[in-house]
């Protein structure tokens, strides 16, 4: 017997230029032969594959402001997810966004807001992702997503090529950082000034994540349902559970820390959308390590989708009795 719980919309979103590691854009693949797709199948969900985006790359797409790299590639890829992204919502599925750099969440999340503008944002990273173009260091915009998807940072937004179309969708109260460990002064800056929200490491160790959960769906849907997009960076686990990905940070996310956080998320029912990004299966110093990352990843949406540890999720009503 069957539970048709949730209709799935898979996105691959081979994408790399948001960073400078190569791999990134082979995440997408990792994680479908990890077995994603037969896990959900498994699970309950009725799975709506719609492969693999194709990103064109712009020519001649200099650097903004002699720091920010490939901004109009970037912005474009964004806006090609947003549209996929839109799409799948519009028709009814939860959508998943399979990366890819973390650049590509200003896309999933902008396609997401615009059939839910009301959703809020769960980012889990060890990074909070909120360099704007005037305060990166690296160049890198998968470390600056966010700062486009704010409305009360855009007085503090130069207009860069590529991202034109992109509208901020979110207020400061409308996301959460859960692992956060290694912030970029400004980002530190940022995160207080704007009184954003944030669980760091530290916050996981005084209080433990069963609070840290408790007090997020308190702040997120305590005075109202909303839908919830989950932005989800593997690097938010250990290095030593995740570690084919680009920016590795000590002191990381547990397993069970990480899947009581999905477990939770799915039990709230309000999982509309979610991005699973920087597997890089180019990374890692032995095959073993690969695998592992992308079981890891598979077991996170798995989890936001239903699977629990608590027993299967097909429900038998009757045990076989000897004849
Ligand atoms: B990730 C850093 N803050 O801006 C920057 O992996 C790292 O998507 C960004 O979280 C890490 O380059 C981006 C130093
Ligand atoms: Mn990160
Ligand atoms: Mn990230
Ligand atoms: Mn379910």
């Amino acid at each position: 017997q069957k539970k048709w719980t949730h209709s799935v919309a898979v996105i691959g979103a081979p994408f790399s230029k948001g960073q400078k590691k190569r791999g990134v854009e082979h995440g997408p693949t990792a994680i479908r032969n990890a077995g994603l797709l037969e896990r959900l199948s498994k699970i309950g969900c009725s799975v709506y594959d719609v492969g693999d985006l194709k990103f064109a790359h712009v020519p001649n797409d200099a650097l903004y402001n002699n720091v920010v790299k490939h901004p109009r590639t970037v912005g474009l890829a964004c806006q090609v997810l947003a549209d996929a992204v839109s799409r799948a919502i519009g028709a009814g599925h939860t959508c998943i966004t399979l990366g890819g750099d973390h650049s590509l969440a200003l896309g999933s999340i902008t396609g997401h807001a615009q059939h839910c503008p009301d959703l809020c944002v769960i980012w889990v990273d060890a990074h909070a992702d909120i360099n704007t173009p005037l305060t990166s260091k690296s160049g890198s915009l998968h470390g600056q997503p966010v700062s486009f998807l704010l409305r009360e940072l855009q007085d503090k937004m130069p207009i860069i090529p590529g991202f034109a179309w992109a509208k901020p969708c979110l207020s400061r109260s409308d996301i959460i950082y859960i692992g956060l460990r290694d912030l970029d002064p400004a980002e530190q800056f940022i995160l207080k000034k704007y009184n954003i929200s944030y669980y760091s490491m530290r916050h996981i160790d005084c209080m433990g994540i069963h609070k840290v959960m408790e007090r997020t769906f308190d702040q997120l849907l305590g005075r109202r349902q909303r839908p919830i997009h989950l932005s989800f960076d593997i690097d938010a686990f250990d290095p030593t559970l995740a570690p084919s990905t680009g920016t590795p940070v000590l002191g990381g996310l547990t397993y069970r820390e990480g899947v009581y956080i999905t477990e939770e998320i799915h039990n709230t029912g309000m999982l509309s959308g979610m991005d699973l990004v920087e597997v890089n299966p180019l990374l890692g110093a032995t095959s073993d390590e690969v695998k592992a990352t992308a079981n890891l990843a598979v077991d996170v949406i798995a989890s936001c989708l239903g699977d629990t540890r608590d027993g299967a999720h097909m429900i038998i009503d009757d045990l076989p009795t000897p004849s």
